[in-house]
């Protein structure tokens, strides 16, 4: 039998999720290595020089971090069970909502793991003492994790913008964004009809670990959106989307988003796509400012951004551009006729012109590193 993949992976780890569901549902033979400290210190770090989960090790020795680069690498080699649609608007919208899984859900993940401490602490902190401690006995696990917490949970707000002035913002967008999902999820399985798509498993990383799993925003998540919970433990499931092996189910017959998904199409671009738009202006001011450094900061600078009416400031992640040049970079390469109905169904979902935009700058990872392309 083929050697197996494996996974550097932790169940408390946000983008973790995302990948493991991805290899279940492509029915690929993989183990889950646990994320401990030895593990970063020794496989991660020497192997991607980054200490950063999950990593997929493949059995020709590759080590692949970055869940977009690790299904990238996959499904090149295991075409079967695709996540991309092949008709080009779908594959289009597919993309927008793992960009919106990945980059902009990854807020309320946050707010709801670090706010609301009195419920999550006690997982939290047993969790990450097992990454620093895993041999600690079960009891002192959680001091062994104060560290790490601290450091997350000490980071998280000024790094994405949460704080006093947007908390209840942030709730008010995330409650109704679980409202409208749910009520998709009433209609079609998954987001884009019977089967997965890249865009689900964008999603199911916030949703998962933080969302679902932590206490306080999974009672939330169960009794607000029932279906939403439903449709996590799906994903969680060995082969989600239908029969082994792909069977007939497929994405929705038309190649048009489901009118069910319009209120979330809304949500992006009015919330996510500003903060988009301005990321690609920055990257490309961090660039020109910058003409010797070889690699692009992670961070490049802080801006101004508006959640339901209330606005504060976050800093500005590069990373988040290398993955809207994959949606930029599929509405591109429409052909004239796929490009007129791409254009009405984003009139529909007030986005309009938004997708109509050359990075000035664009960038492409090296060595795990962005880098100007
Ligand atoms: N975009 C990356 C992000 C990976 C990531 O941020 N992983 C988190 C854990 S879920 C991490 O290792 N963070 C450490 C850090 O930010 O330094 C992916 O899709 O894999």
């Amino acid at each position: 039998m083929a050697e197996p993949y494996r996974l550097i992976a932790a169940e408390v780890s946000l983008y973790s999720g995302k990948a493991r569901a991805y290899l279940r549902y492509k029915q690929l033979p993989f183990e889950e290595l646990f994320a401990s400290r030895k593990v970063l210190q020794t496989i991660v770090r020497p192997k991607t020089g980054l200490t950063m989960i999950p990593v997929l090790l493949t059995p020709a020795g590759d080590a692949v971090q970055d869940t977009t680069a690790i299904i990238d690498y996959l499904e090149a080699r295991h075409p079967e069970r695709s996540v991309y649609p092949d008709t080009p608007v779908l594959r289009l919208a597919s993309l927008l909502l793992e960009l919106y899984g990945d980059e902009w859900l990854v807020m309320p993940a946050m707010h709801y793991r670090w706010h609301y401490k009195r419920a999550n602490m006690g997982l939290i902190l047993s969790e990450f003492g097992e990454i620093v401690a895993p041999r600690l006995p079960k009891l002192l696990r959680p001091l062994a994790g104060l560290p790490i917490a601290t450091y997350f949970g000490g980071n998280y707000g000024r790094a994405l913008g949460i704080n006093a002035d947007n908390r209840d913002a942030i709730e008010r967008s995330y409650e109704a964004f679980l409202v409208d999902f749910d009520a998709h999820l009433g209609e079609h399985p998954f987001l884009l009809g019977a089967r997965p798509s890249v865009g689900d498993f964008g999603f199911m990383g916030p949703l998962y670990a933080h969302l679902y799993r932590d206490p306080a925003p999974g009672e939330l998540m169960r009794r607000l959106a029932p279906r939403v919970a439903g449709w996590v433990e799906r994903m969680n499931a060995p082969a989600p989307g239908g029969a082994p092996g792909g069977g007939a189910v497929g994405f929705v017959g038309s190649d048009e988003p489901p009118r069910s998904l319009d209120p979330i199409f809304r949500r992006l671009f009015t919330e996510h796509w500003p903060v988009v738009a301005d990321t690609i202006a920055a990257v490309d001011r961090w660039v020109r400012a910058h003409p010797d450094k070889p690699r692009i900061s992670r961070f490049v600078g802080e801006h101004r951004f508006t959640i339901e009416g209330a606005t504060t400031t976050r800093w500005i992640q590069s990373f988040t551009q290398w993955m809207a040049q994959r949606p930029l970079d599929a509405y591109e390469a429409l052909a004239p006729e796929d490009r007129v109905r791409a254009n009405r169904w984003l009139a529909r979902v007030g986005g309009s012109g938004k997708l109509a935009v050359r990075p000035p700058t664009r960038v492409e990872r090296v060595d795990n590193r962005l880098v100007p392309a």
